[in-house]
C-alpha cells in the first residue's frame, strides 16, 4: 500500500488516504478477459463501482423498491442502545465497502469510535466523502483506505489492533456465493485479533415479487447501474461495448436463494477489446452480480462456521432484514 499522492488538497491530503497498489492494470485486464470469454460470460460485481457506479448505487438506496437500506437503518434506529451496548465504546471501526460513509457516521454518536477506518475499492469516491467527515468529527482518528478488500484484508500499521469492530452493512456479504462468504468471514475473523467483533447486515429471504422489484425498479436506476458496467469495461479493457445493445435483467431464483443480475444482448454482436473479442448471440447474457439472501438461522450457522460466536440479532417487524453482532472466538 502506498500513500495516495494525487489527491488535491481540497479533496484529501496525501496522508489522508492509503491506496492499495496491488491490483495492476494487467491483472484486472486478465481477470476481465477470462470472464468475458467464459460460457456463460461473467464479470465480478466489484466492477460495477466506478465513480458513476458508486453514485448510481447511492441512488438505488433511495428507491422505493430497494427496501434493504431503509429497513436496515430503521433496525439501527430502533435498537441503537442495545447495539451500542453489545459493541461497547471506543472501538476501531473498520467500515468495509464504506462508499459515502453515511451508515457508519450515523452510528458515531452512539458508538463513539476511537478510530474510523473506511475501506472502499472506489478510492476517489471515498476520499471525497471522507474530507467533510474529518472536519465534522475532529476527535476521531480517521484512516481511509482504497482497497479491494475482497482479495486482501491486509491493513496498514496505522490501523489500531485494539477492539476492532468490522462493520459490514447493507447485506454486501450477499454478493459473495456462500462458500466465498464463509471464506471472507474467516478472513475478517483472522483480522479481528483477540478482542474483535463483526457488526453485519443481512438481507433475508422473502416473497419473490418484492425481491424482483428491488432489483428491477420502475425508474430504471438499477438498469443504469448494471449498464454503466459497460462504460467501465470500455475504459478498463479498451473495449467497444455499446450500451444501447444491452438489456438489464434481474430476478430472484428461489432454488439458489439469490438475485441474479445479467446484461443481455439485444441483437447478435461482436465486442472487441485490446487483445481479444467475443461474439454474443441475441439473448446471450453476461452475468454481472449475485445477491444471496439468507434465513437468520442459516446466517448464524455461517458465522459459527467462520469462527464467530456470542451472536446477537436484531430484525424489523416484517422479518425482511437482520443486523447481527458476532464476537471473534
Ligand atoms: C451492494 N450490494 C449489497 C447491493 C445488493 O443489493 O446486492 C448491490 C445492488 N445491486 C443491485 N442493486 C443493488
Amino acid at each position: 500500500m502506498l500513500p495516495l499522492q494525487n489527491f488535491s488538497a481540497s479533496r484529501a491530503t496525501a496522508a489522508d488516504l492509503v491506496l492499495d497498489d496491488d491490483a495492476d492494470a494487467d491483472t484486472i485486464r486478465a481477470e476481465l478477459q477470462a470472464g468475458l470469454l467464459a460460457t456463460p460470460a461473467f464479470t465480478a460485481p466489484k466492477y460495477l463501482y466506478d465513480a458513476l457506479g458508486s453514485k448510481l448505487f447511492e441512488a438505488i438506496c433511495l428507491l422505493p423498491e430497494y427496501y434493504p437500506t431503509r429497513t436496515e437503518a430503521a433496525i439501527f434506529d430502533a435498537n441503537l442502545a442495545a447495539i451500542a451496548q453489545a459493541v461497547g465504546l471506543g472501538a476501531t471501526l473498520i467500515d468495509l465497502g464504506a462508499g459515502n460513509c453515511a451508515k457508519a457516521v450515523r452510528l458515531f454518536p452512539a458508538l463513539q469510535p476511537r478510530q474510523y477506518v473506511p475501506i472502499d475499492i472506489s478510492a476517489d469516491f471515498l476520499a471525497q466523502a471522507l474530507a467533510p467527515i474529518r472536519s465534522r468529527f475532529p476527535k476521531i482518528e480517521m484512516t481511509g483506505i482504497g482497497l479491494d478488500f475482497s482479495s486482501s484484508l491486509d491493513l496498514p500499521d496505522t490501523v489500531s489492533q485494539e477492539k476492532r469492530l468490522f462493520f459490514y452493512p447493507g447485506s454486501s456479504i450477499g454478493n459473495f456465493a456462500p462458500a466465498q462468504a464463509e471464506a471472507f468471514l474467516r478472513r475478517i475473523r483472522a483480522a479481528c485479533g483477540a478482542d474483535g467483533a463483526l457488526l453485519i447486515g443481512i438481507d433475508l429471504i422473502k416473497e419473490k415479487a418484492i425481491l424482483d422489484a428491488a432489483y428491477d425498479d420502475a425508474l430504471g436506476v438499477t438498469a443504469a447501474f448494471n449498464l454503466n458496467l459497460l462504460h467501465h469495461l470500455n475504459r478498463l479493457l479498451g473495449a467497444n461495448f455499446e450500451v444501447r445493445d444491452w438489456l438489464h435483467r434481474a430476478f430472484y431464483s428461489p432454488q439458489q436463494s439469490r438475485i441474479e443480475m445479467h446484461l443481455e444482448a439485444r441483437r447478435s454482436l461482436t465486442v472487441h477489446w485490446h487483445g481479444g473479442q467475443r461474439y454474443f448471440a441475441e439473448g446471450e447474457r453476461i452475468h454481472t452480480e449475485d445477491s444471496y439472501k439468507y434465513t437468520a438461522q442459516s446466517f448464524i450457522e455461517l458465522l459459527g462456521a467462520a469462527g464467530f460466536g456470542a451472536i446477537r440479532k436484531w430484525t424489523d417487524e416484517r422479518g425482511w432484514f437482520a443486523i447481527m453482532h458476532a464476537q471473534a472466538l
